[in-house]
């Protein structure tokens, strides 16, 4: 109750802060996009998104949150025109009939381009709520916002969802990439996944990726775009508009 309250607080105060990291391309190692993910830096220390977002939205403060990390992260984006930019969505969020509407009005009142807003989401909702879930990304891809299936290859999450659903990208989860180039781990199922999106016309970022050896495997697979340490953490606002300074 003391750390839903604080919370609260946070999201009002804006406390909470998006970090960006670096989506890279696997042809040029250029900065092509950046994800927005949630910092809270509090006196006590840092808490991590992965305890603050699913406390949000048991308490019912997970529309405020994302509507405030939707805000700010653009009006950090538009200091990189150029640059696409992404944003984490709790299925919470999708399921819920208003959330096309909230996405609209944040982005009519920042004028922020819609083409250059990703939307990153991950599959339970698709099993657990289908029909909502593609009735708001139905109404929001029509704006010209994208789609991307987060933490592809972990779960259930079939060829068919993303084909129905309309997926513009699919971003394969680290644990896939994890055990690569130790010891041909995994490197089959990780391009026969690959290969089958590709197929179907949908291009592939892989996370996770912190050295050399994955990143080579992964651009021979077919993947398009690469996220993860080796080519950049998620950073405060300014650090990355010194990585495109360097950049350019
Ligand atoms: O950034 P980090 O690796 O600590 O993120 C942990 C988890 O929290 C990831 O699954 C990430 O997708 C999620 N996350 C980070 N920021 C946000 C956000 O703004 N909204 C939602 N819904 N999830 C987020
Ligand atoms: O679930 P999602 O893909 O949104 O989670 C993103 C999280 O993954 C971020 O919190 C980020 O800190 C973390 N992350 C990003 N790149 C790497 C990496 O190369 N290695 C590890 N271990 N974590 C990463
Ligand atoms: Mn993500
Ligand atoms: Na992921």
């Amino acid at each position: 109750v003391e750390l839903e309250g604080g919370l609260r607080k946070a999201i009002s105060n804006g406390v909470i802060e998006p970090a960006f990291q670096p989506l890279v391309s696997a042809a040029t190692g250029a900065i092509i996009g950046l994800e927005a993910l949630a910092r809270w830096r509090s006196a006590a220390g840092n808490i991590s998104p992965e305890v603050f977002v699913p406390l949000a939205e048991k308490s019912g403060l997970i529309d405020a949150l994302g509507a405030h990390m939707l805000r700010r992260s653009i009006e950090h984006a538009r200091n990189w025109p150029g640059l696409a930019l992404s944003v984490n969505v709790s299925p919470v969020q999708l399921c819920n009939p208003d959330f096309a509407a909230q996405v609209t009005a944040i982005l009519q009142e920042s004028g922020f381009d819609a083409t250059c807003l990703t939307l990153e989401i991950t599959e339970g909702v698709l099993m657990t709520n289908p029909d909502q879930a593609r009735r708001s990304i139905d109404q929001l891809r029509r704006t010209g916002i994208k789609f991307a299936l987060d933490d592809f290859g972990c779960g259930y999450a079939s060829i068919g969802a993303l084909r129905q659903f309309g997926f513009d990208r699919v971003k394969i989860d680290r644990s896939l990439v994890l055990g690569l180039g130790e010891k041909e781990n995994g490197v089959d199922v990780l391009r026969a996944t690959i290969a089958l999106a590709t197929a179907l016309g949908i291009p592939v970022t892989a996370e996770g990726v912190e050295n050399q050896q994955q990143m080579e495997i992964l651009r021979d697979c077919g993947c398009d775009q690469i996220q993860g340490f080796l080519v950049g953490r998620p950073m405060l606002p300014y650090e990355i508009s010194l990585r495109l300074l360097q950049q350019n």
